[in-house]
């Protein structure tokens, strides 16, 4: 990626939460999940067999328990998706295989609701891993799946789960917590279900995202970034190299002094895009960057500069 486009994308990292989602962290990019709101496709049953537009299968017996129907979770749009299950038929939807970075953090989330109280349900949110070449995720110790919620009991009114995923930091030890992300995962399948439950559940708005890890734990750096005026130094700088001729000592210290604003910007961005376990194992390298940025000195080299070139 372009320094520019870098930029551009870091400035967005502040304000990149869906005004509509409960999400609680900043994301980066969109819903990677396709018709995870359901809005998609038309109102009706699914036929037996079929799945919504963006799904990949019905789950268990595909006897076409799955409808779509008009309700909807707060802000998730007019339509979601019921699953009608009894206690030995189940159903429920897995997604496509999605892409996904183990190094990174990931947040999944999504409404669910019944028909009313009940003591328990099969209703169950989460996701099978599976690793670079197709194959499920199995470790000695822990299942290649995982769920957001299980069982799920939120009653008539619909209610928002979530769960975020961060790297395993005992990747040798063969066992992934539920919100680990196993360290051989590339790529993951959601999954909906009403599990061997007699009764109806509904869920809307199912979401993966992948979460800026960088910025919930460091939002000083893009601050400090921001604060530093990196960029208006910059081009302050290629104005005045602009009106220099080329063989000049000012010319030379402008040129000398933009490739060290470059290269400090550079650092900046790849900070602010390390893995996640570098970000916590690592407390003490972030903090002396941000110093740097914050130095006054660009400020005054540039002045002096422009004093020298006026
Ligand atoms: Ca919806
Ligand atoms: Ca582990």
């Amino acid at each position: 990626m372009k320094p520019a486009m870098m930029l551009a994308a870091l400035a967005m990292l502040v304000a990149s939460i869906p005004q509509a989602f409960a999400l609680d962290y900043p994301v980066i990019g969109g819903n990677l999940i396709e018709n995870g709101s359901f809005e998609d496709g038309p109102l009706g049953p699914v036929p037996a067999g079929e799945v919504p537009p963006g799904w990949w299968r019905e789950a268990y017996s595909a006897n076409g328990q799955l409808a779509i129907v008009a309700d909807a979770a707060p802000g998730e749009g007019t339509q979601c998706v019921r699953m009608t299950a009894t206690s030995d038929d189940s159903t429920g939807l897995h997604g496509p295989l999605i892409e996904i970075d183990a190094t990174q953090a990931y947040v999944q989330c999504g409404w669910i609701r019944m028909d009313g109280a009940a003591d328990r349900s099969g209703l169950n949110l989460g996701r099978q891993w599976f690793g670079a070449e197709g194959e499920s995720v199995e470790q000695p110790s822990s299942r290649s799946y995982t769920y957001v919620v299980s069982g799920a009991n939120p009653g008539a009114q619909w209610r928002y789960y979530e769960q975020l995923l961060l790297p395993d930091p005992t990747p040798d030890d063969g066992a992934s917590r539920a919100d680990e992300i196993p360290a051989m995962a590339r790529a993951l399948r959601v999954w909906a279900l009403n599990y061997r439950w007699n009764g109806a559940g509904y869920f809307d708005g199912l979401g993966l995202y992948r979460v800026d890890y960088a910025a919930m734990a460091r939002p000083a750096i893009v601050e400090a970034l921001e604060a530093a005026h990196i960029d208006e130094a910059a081009t302050e700088l290629r104005e005045t190299l602009a009106a220099l001729p080329e063989d000049t000592e000012g010319a030379g210290r402008a040129r000398a002094l933009l490739a060290e604003l470059d290269a400090l910007r550079a650092r900046a961005l790849a900070e602010a895009e390390r893995p996640v376990l570098e970000w916590m194992a690592d407390q003490d390298r972030t903090p002396a960057l941000i110093e740097e940025l914050q130095d006054a000195r660009w400020e005054m080299k540039i002045r002096a500069l422009l004093r020298a070139a006026g």
